[in-house]
């Protein structure tokens, strides 16, 4: 397999994805099993790119709602062939995540695609879907006594929403993480909120998660110590 093969393809994935060709996306997927390319870099290099791409046509009103919802079977088509095929990655450190996109919210694209990437660094992801009511996360993490809450919201009305949540989880629980994302989340509104951590990506996602979850377990382990 040559890089240029393998970029060929990242590019005939993000192209099937914006042209909302689910045949060719689903073609291409299995080109890239068959060709022994790595399937991760495809997703990263391809289908989301091609995702990304799409929501920037939707802001320029290129696309319409229609649309969208086809580029976004588009890019499942591929990303069902190719998740199998991702290899778990071990991160060194394992834990317990609820996940969800807010109350009013049904926009989870971004949110499946970070969920994907902590399925494959190996945490254990419980995911409430869209549209999850504030009582649902405070009673998962209680019920799951997950180490972290990741929060997705992709509206400004319903990221409000995000700052009671965390209040209450915080109360019930002092030890829970809290990972907030989406596009009108950023630093500044994850402090407001009182929130652990803000990530502008899947990637930083999982970065910000390993590092919350490491310090977060060296804490309990001296706490155990000092017993
Ligand atoms: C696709 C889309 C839709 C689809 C959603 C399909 C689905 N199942 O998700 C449909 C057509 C249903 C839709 C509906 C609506 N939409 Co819409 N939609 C979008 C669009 C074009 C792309 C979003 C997307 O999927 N991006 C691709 C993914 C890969 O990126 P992402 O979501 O940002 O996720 C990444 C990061 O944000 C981050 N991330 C995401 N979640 C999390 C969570 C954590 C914990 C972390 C750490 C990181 C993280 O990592 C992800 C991966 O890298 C955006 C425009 C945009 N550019 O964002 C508008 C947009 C979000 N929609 C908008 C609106 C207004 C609506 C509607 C109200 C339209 C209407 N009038 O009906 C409805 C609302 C429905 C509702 N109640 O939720 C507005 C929101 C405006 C605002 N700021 O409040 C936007 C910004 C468009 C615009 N400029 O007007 N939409």
């Amino acid at each position: 397999m040559s890089e240029e093969r393998a970029q060929e393809l990242y590019e005939r994935l993000r192209e099937g994805v914006i042209n909302y060709d689910e045949d060719d996306v689903a073609a291409a997927a299995q080109l890239v099993l068959d060709e022994g390319i790595d399937a991760f870099t495809a997703v990263f290099k391809g289908l989301i790119p091609g995702m990304e791409e799409v929501g920037e046509l939707y802001e320029q009103q290129e696309y319409f709602v229609p649309e969208l919802l086809m580029c976004a079977d588009a890019m499942y088509a591929g990303l069902n062939i190719l998740r199998p095929h991702m290899d778990g990655k071990d991160m060194g450190v394992s834990g317990v995540v609820v996940m969800g996109v807010v109350q009013g919210d049904v926009h989870d694209i971004g949110k499946n695609i970070v969920k994907m990437m902590f399925d494959v660094a190996g945490f254990e992801v419980h995911d409430l879907g869209r549209d999850v009511p504030l009582e649902t996360f405070v009673e998962e993490q209680l019920n799951t006594n997950a180490d972290l809450v990741c929060l997705s919201a992709m509206m400004t009305t319903t990221m409000v929403g995000m700052k009671d949540i965390i209040k209450q989880i915080k109360e019930k629980n002092p030890n829970a993480r809290i990972l907030i994302g989406g596009a009108p989340v950023t630093e500044e509104i994850a402090d407001k909120f009182g929130a652990d951590g803000f990530a502008e990506d899947a990637s930083n996602a999982l970065k910000d998660a390993i590092n919350m979850l490491s310090t977060l377990k060296s804490i309990q382990e001296e706490a155990e110590q000092n017993k």
